[in-house]
């Protein structure tokens, strides 16, 4: 199994080859800290998919820093980008663990996945099923995408694999009473957390984004104050649009953390950087790979290390 330090390098290697080798360049090339090198870093944190409002704070964040610590050379700025990526990627954070505390004294949790149609809802609702086992506890799994033909299947395909308990009705059947049913499987079951997978939504599409808050809504009937955990899952690979969706979708559900899935397949892994500063979601999980391993919890100090190029020896994990 692949240690924890070489699964972010691994996700992180197309955005190193633009934003850490493009920092890097910058930072290199000789001369002094002047107006040019900020524009240099700019244009490298833009193709990163850092995005505009996160690269202006950035470099704002930076040049207070030259001022403060009195740099002078362009090799200097390197710990105080890394610092400042860090400082960014905290923001919005808390300690608490989307999935419950370890041990089963916890209670039960009710875990919903929403999102933007093949961003990897489904495939990410497995990885944290497995992420449950590996702890010890036991998941039950909702199919409450009762919309595309594939769907159900796609998941009795994963549940067989994990070997978990899947509800699931008919297609067409009510998203909500899925839901429903999972969390009162999971009562009779004893189950640790019950994952709601929902079908894939436009954020323009009105009508299935009311439906959303309504399976939402339905899960706190099966259960008090369920869903406890609502996970918005963005594709890295499409960069700044992930901001609009992630905006539009708390509208209609109480998001209360982010997954970035894909991040191995983009270069614009930069866009991390813009949720963590514009959305004050924190983001909990990263998506490096299609296997039921292939999820990271979200470390910001590790995940600033990747990004300029740089990742400190962990502990295997
Ligand atoms: N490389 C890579 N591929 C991923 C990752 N997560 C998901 N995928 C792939 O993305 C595709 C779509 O994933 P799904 O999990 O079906 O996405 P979804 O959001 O459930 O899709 P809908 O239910 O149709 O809206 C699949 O081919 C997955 O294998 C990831 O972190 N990295
Ligand atoms: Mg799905």
């Amino acid at each position: 199994m692949k240690s924890l330090f070489k699964k972010i390098k691994d996700g992180f290697k197309k955005t190193q080859s633009v934003v850490s080798e493009g920092i890097q360049q910058v930072l290199t090339r000789g001369g002094k800290i002047d107006e040019d090198l900020y524009e240099e870093l700019e244009a490298v944190l833009l193709r990163g998919d850092v995005g505009p409002a996160t690269t202006y704070y950035l470099l704002d964040e930076l040049r207070a820093r030259v001022k403060k610590d009195k740099l002078e050379s362009p090799v200097e700025l390197r710990d105080a980008m890394r610092e400042i990526m860090e400082s960014i990627l905290r923001q919005g954070r808390d300690e608490s663990d989307p999935l419950g505390p370890s041990g089963h004294a916890s209670g039960r949790r009710v875990v919903m996945l929403v999102g933007v149609n093949g961003v990897g809802k489904t495939t990410t609702l497995a990885k944290l099923v497995k992420r449950v086992q590996d702890d010890g506890r036991t998941p039950i799994i909702a199919a409450s995408d009762t919309f595309r033909a594939a769907a159900s299947e796609q998941l009795e395909v994963w549940a067989d694999r994990l070997g978990v308990h899947l509800v699931k009705s008919e297609r067409g059947a009510d998203p909500g009473a899925v839901a429903f049913d999972g969390i009162k499987a999971g009562e009779a079951r004893n189950a640790d957390v019950v994952f709601i997978d929902t079908a894939g939504r436009l954020q323009t599409q009105s009508n299935l984004m009311e439906e959303l808050s309504k399976i939402h809504r339905v899960c706190g009937k099966a259960m008090d104050d369920a869903p406890h955990e609502v996970l918005l899952v963005l594709d890295a690979t499409i960069g700044q649009n992930a901001i609009s969706q992630a905006k539009v979708f708390s509208e209609a559900v109480p998001v209360s953390g982010i997954v970035l899935a894909k991040l191995d397949g983009t270069s614009k892994g930069g866009v991390i950087l813009a949720i963590s500063h514009e959305l004050k979601i924190p983001v909990r999980f990263v998506g490096v790979g299609e296997k039921a391993e292939d999820l990271l919890e979200f470390d910001p100090k590790l995940f600033a290390d990747g990004l300029i190029g740089e990742i400190a020896e962990a502990p295997a994990g």
